[in-house]
């Protein structure tokens, strides 16, 4: 028991260590950060994809079938995220960036709080819920408002879509390329408060791993790689990002 909790210990001052001398950090979060403002995650208890079928509600098909239950599943994510404020894991990350030379966040996450909490060099892997699309022509607009009637419409006549990304949908242009080659860059990868099951995003870790950034995972629970990376530190992201400042 003992020796478990110097183990413990020592990856916690390792960690601190490692990113206290790096000069280049890169960062990938998941829902795990924003669950602390309150935000539903995905797949653990309470999550979204607990109790419903994201065959539904994040797959083009699943739009196209009934864009209403689509839209009325985002107003309610719109909703409850427009009253969440950034917790102590995006401040950490804020203060992070402000310490090294190169940083970059990727996040998996669609809510802007990393944003938000002042982050500043921030990729969005997966969109943003607050940009509204259409799905013929180049209108876009960001709209933080209730939307009176579900689905709405473009000028052109064709529906518009919440600007995020679903199951078989290509990531933004040029946003996993810029979010490879900061990992290829980075000393130290912190990857943060996400399940790791959805790529291209997860792909990021084990290129860390190969690259030899020193990899830091933070995750009350264990993932596939949590035997992979560096230090591997289990509790909620709130509490174990300050602490490595
Ligand atoms: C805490 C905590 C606390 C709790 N503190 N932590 C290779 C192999 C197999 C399949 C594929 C592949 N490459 C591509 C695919 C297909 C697919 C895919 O990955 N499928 C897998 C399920 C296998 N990927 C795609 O389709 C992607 N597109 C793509 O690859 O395009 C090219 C292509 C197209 C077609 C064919 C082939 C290639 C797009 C993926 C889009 C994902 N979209 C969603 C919805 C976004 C909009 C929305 O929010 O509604 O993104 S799904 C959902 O999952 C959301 C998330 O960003 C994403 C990741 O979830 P995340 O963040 O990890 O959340 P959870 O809930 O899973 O985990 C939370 C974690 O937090 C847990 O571990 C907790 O323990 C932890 N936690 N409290 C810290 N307090
Ligand atoms: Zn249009």
């Amino acid at each position: 028991m003992r020796a478990r909790v110097l183990k413990v210990s020592n990856a916690f001052d390792h960690a601190r260590a490692a990113l206290r001398k790096a000069r280049s950090v890169a960062v990938l979060t998941g829902a795990g950060v924003s669950a602390e403002s309150g935000i539903p995650t995905f797949r653990s208890t309470g999550g979204y994809w607990r109790n419903f079928r994201f065959e539904d509600l994040a797959t083009p098909e699943g739009f196209a079938r009934d864009p209403k239950l689509v839209w009325e599943f985002y107003e309610a994510r719109r909703r409850d995220m427009s009253l969440a404020k950034p917790n102590a894991g995006h401040q950490a990350l804020v203060e992070i960036e402000r310490r090294v030379e190169t940083f970059t966040l990727i996040t998996q996450n669609i809510d802007g709080l990393h944003t938000l909490a002042g982050s500043k060099n921030v990729i969005c892997l997966h969109g943003d819920i607050w940009k509204i699309r259409c799905i013929r022509c180049s209108y876009s607009r960001t709209d933080r408002e209730p939307l009176a009637d579900l689905p709405p419409y473009c000028k052109c006549g064709a529906m518009l879509r919440p600007a995020v990304v679903w199951f078989g949908e290509q990531l933004p242009e040029g946003a996993i390329e810029a979010a490879t080659r900061a990992v290829l860059a980075a000393d130290v990868f912190i990857v943060a408060g996400t399940s790791a099951q959805v790529y291209p995003a997860a792909g990021l870790i084990p290129l860390a791993v190969r690259q030899g950034a020193k990899v830091i995972e933070i995750n009350p629970e264990a993932t596939d790689f949590s035997e992979d990376v560096s230090w591997s530190l289990r509790g909620p992201s709130a509490e174990i990002l300050p602490s490595l400042l």
